[in-house]
């Protein structure tokens, strides 16, 4: 079991199509005890049968974007764990009208400005409350998306703010290296999750990602949750600062092969 003995905070399940979903089974699966966080009353009831699920009955409230409600958040739970071994960051948001239309003419200054606090920042301010508690070899994990690095119709402001993540990943696990403490990233495929479905036309994303990627299809939380499993365990003690991509190779096709095959 790669995670026996350690203990994992997973902020962000939303409810069970999140990908955190997917990363807390694996997780379970692999032996950590598990602790999560939820935004607001309204997700608890969907958050409770899976922590259920992975034998959790820590469920601590935590709104990123208030700096009091993360510090509280951390501090209830280290009454529970005195101290613990990382923590997922599955967390990301924009206005629905950043998420549909033309970057430069749907762009607002509130719009980039919530995108990065919530998507980027509280990376950062999740690692600094919860630094005095981590043990060493701890491991901190974000999901990222490819957005950050190419251009899509819709993504918009989100792009920004992924490219954002992905710096922040990389300062994180030189900030914290000293510490013996990983800091790395997941940049997944598409998965129709909640957040996903605010982004205009995302099914047609769904297409075009099977239609390119060399594994000719989209990714599972499942598979995510694999790889999250690994890169938060200690057969991963080598690794940090990485951005690894779990999206069935789409990253690497500039064309597909099956466009001059039969
Ligand atoms: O295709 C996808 N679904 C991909 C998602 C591909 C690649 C990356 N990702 C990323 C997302 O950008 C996000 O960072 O994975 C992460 C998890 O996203 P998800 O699993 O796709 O989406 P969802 O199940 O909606 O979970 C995201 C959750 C929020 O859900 P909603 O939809 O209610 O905003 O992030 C949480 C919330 O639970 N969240 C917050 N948590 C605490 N404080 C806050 C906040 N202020 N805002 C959002």
């Amino acid at each position: 079991m790669l995670l026996k003995n350690k203990k994992i905070l997973i902020c962000g399940l939303a409810n069970k199509y999140s990908i955190a979903a997917g990363i807390a089974e694996s997780m379970h699966r692999e032996g950590a005890e598990l602790a999560f966080t939820y935004q607001n009353e309204r997700l608890l009831k969907n958050l409770k049968p899976i922590a259920k699920s992975c034998n959790s009955t820590i469920l601590i409230e935590c709104d990123v974007s208030d700096d009091d409600s993360i510090n509280k958040a951390i501090g209830e739970l280290s009454k529970k764990w005195e101290n613990f071994d990382g923590f997922v960051h599955s967390i990301g948001f924009a206005p629905a009208d950043q998420l549909e239309g033309n970057f430069v003419d749907v762009t607002t200054r509130d719009g980039f400005k919530i995108a990065h606090d919530i998507s980027s920042y509280s990376f950062t301010a999740l690692a600094k409350a919860s630094k005095p508690y981590l043990n060493d070899s701890s491991a901190l994990l974000t999901l990222t998306y490819h957005g950050s690095t190419q251009t899509l119709p819709n993504y918009n402001v989100m792009g920004l703010a992924k490219a954002s993540l992905e710096a922040n990943t990389r300062f994180l696990a030189a900030s914290l290296g000293k510490e013996n403490i990983r800091v790395n990233a997941i940049s997944a495929g598409p998965i129709k999750t909640l957040a996903a479905s605010g982004v205009k036309n995302f099914r047609k994303m769904l297409n075009h990602h099977s239609n390119i990627a060399p594994l000719g299809r989209t990714v599972t939380s499942e598979e995510v949750g694999n790889v999250a499993a690994f890169l938060c365990s200690d057969f991963a003690s080598g690794i940090t600062g990485e951005i690894t991509y779990v999206d069935a190779g789409f990253n690497i096709a500039a064309m597909p092969l099956q466009e001059v095959e039969d």
